[in-house]
């Protein structure tokens, strides 16, 4: 294969696999105890995981709805169009619970408002700056900050929401549409890594050629 057909083989993929593979949050989930707040969320997630899952985006239950009785819902049906990637325990209701969603969100500069609705309590750090929070519990209510540190670009992210008992939902939006990862910029600095290498292999091939 020539250099210009392997190349547009990779640029093939590349796009192919971008479009396909869906990026989503990574999603964890811890079946704890009763929780008072924020304290109680905070040492829940020092423990292991109870199960994984990915996250395409942050609106459970999907959609309109706010809640759903935590005592009789699962995790799984909680997560609804997500609830199928759950690795480890799934049949579990999601009453006093933990859930955590990382991954990677674009900000594009200036005045940002995010805006996390929760029953019960939440926090958000995005690079590790806590942005907003949610301590106590409580019904489904909203926190809404706006916040203008953050210059262009790409930014770790941490949800971490918490349901005690009665209903449980958790809904995050960034400028008013529901918050959803990016492709980490990491698998494209891969991607021109990779294209580099092939050059760099086929100027080899050139000079051993001459
Ligand atoms: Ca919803
Ligand atoms: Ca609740």
């Amino acid at each position: 294969m020539s250099l210009k057909a392997s190349a547009a083989a990779i640029t093939a993929l590349a796009l192919s696999s971008g479009a396909a593979g869906a990026v989503t949050f990574q999603g964890e989930f811890w079946d704890t105890g009763s929780l008072s707040g924020i304290a109680d969320a905070e040492a829940a997630i020092l423990s292991s995981p109870t199960a994984l899952f990915t996250s395409s985006g942050i609106d459970y239950p999907n959609g309109d709805r706010n809640t759903f009785p935590s005592a009789t819902t699962t995790v799984e049906q909680f997560l609804g169009v997500d609830g199928a990637s759950l690795t480890g325990s799934n049949a579990t209701p999601f009453e006093t619970s933990v859930f955590r969603f990382t991954g990677q969100i674009y900000l594009s500069g200036g005045a940002q408002t995010f805006s996390v609705s929760s029953d019960d309590g939440f926090w958000l750090d995005v690079d590790g700056i806590r942005v907003a929070e949610f301590a106590s519990n409580r019904g489904f209510r909203t926190t809404t900050v706006v916040d203008s540190s953050f210059t262009a670009g790409f930014y770790d992210f941490e949800l971490v929401y918490w349901e005690n008992t009665g209903s449980g939902g958790i809904e995050a939006a960034l400028n008013g549409a529901t918050l959803e990862p990016v492709p980490l910029p990491a698998s494209l600095s891969l991607a021109l890594a990779g294209f580099a290498g092939l050059g760099v292999a086929a100027r080899r091939r050139a000079r051993r050629r001459a």
